[in-house]
């Protein structure tokens, strides 16, 4: 069974489902958000991870089926949810190949408006994971910044960044890699990389999300440094949309 066979399957038996990471305001103390993530259920071999099969999906030309397939199914679980919960918001990934196909906006806002879901409840987050071509994709970020979808700049400070990408793209958010949330803490403690991102993030006024986040002691560290925005398992892990939605009830 070839990988590309493989993932074709999975779409049409959809054996594909998201689950959904609460994203909190730490200044405030409530749930702001969700980040979608995709799950492989009913299949346990090497292409289980997305970080694994979504390189295998953008090389076999089968992204922009799975970001549709992706789409319909936030809208699926959770379109009417949003409508009728207006201070909620969920983020989607896209792939850096997603970026090179503008008429995306278009998909997403026809659902948007076919849900009543304002424009500012869906977030788009493009990986700096690897390399992004700044000339190719700043176009579709501003576009779809245009529409009123804010971008958010993912795992930042693990590919190529830096303050001149960074304001060159034009995002609204900056999300602080994991591995740099890892060791604000502990034995080898190392604030360096994580003071600089979020002094780079203040100085362009970009909205901070801390990833990774375990712990309270690193919630103060952030808190203290003005990222308003944590999201990891320390808050919860990613869940099912029904999940989602009780864990919301309960905090509210
Ligand atoms: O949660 P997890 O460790 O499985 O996520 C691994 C990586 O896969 C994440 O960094 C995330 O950016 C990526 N990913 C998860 N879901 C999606 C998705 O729906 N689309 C794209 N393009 N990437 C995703
Ligand atoms: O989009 P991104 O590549 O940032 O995906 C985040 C990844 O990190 C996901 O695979 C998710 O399951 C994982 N993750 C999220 N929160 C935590 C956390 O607090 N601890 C650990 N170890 N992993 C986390
Ligand atoms: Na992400
Ligand atoms: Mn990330």
């Amino acid at each position: 069974n070839s990988p590309r066979r493989l993932l074709m399957n999975a779409m049409k038996k959809k054996q594909f489902h998201l689950h959904y990471q609460p994203i909190v305001d730490i200044k405030l103390g409530r749930c702001v958000g969700a980040e979608a993530l995709l799950r492989w259920h009913g299949y346990s071999g090497p292409l289980v991870s997305p970080a694994v099969f979504i390189p295998v999906a953008e090389r076999e030309g089968l992204m922009s089926h799975l970001t549709e397939y992706v789409i319909d199914y936030v809208f699926d679980d959770l379109g009417d949810y949003l409508a009728k919960t207006p201070d909620i918001y969920i983020s989607i990934n896209l792939s850096a190949t997603d970026f090179h196909s503008p008429y995306l906006i278009d998909w997403i806002s026809d659902k948007a408006h076919q849900f009543g879901v304002k424009t500012g409840q869906i977030k788009i987050e493009v990986t700096e994971r690897g390399f992004i071509d700044v000339a190719k994709t700043t176009p579709v970020i501003q576009a779809f910044r245009a529409a009123g979808f804010e971008v958010a700049i993912d795992d930042f400070g693990t590919g190529y960044s830096n303050l001149q990408n960074l304001y060159s793209l034009n995002v609204d958010i900056l999300k602080i890699d994991k591995s740099f949330i890892d060791t604000l803490i502990g034995p080898n403690t190392s604030h360096l990389i994580a003071e600089h991102i979020i002094e780079m993030a203040h100085s362009l006024q970009l909205k901070t999300i801390a990833e990774g986040v375990e712990n309270m002691e690193q919630v103060a560290w952030l808190l203290k440094r003005g990222v308003q925005y944590c999201q990891g398992w320390y808050f919860a892990r990613a869940m099912p949309s029904d999940e989602f939605e009780a864990w919301l009830a309960r905090k509210a």
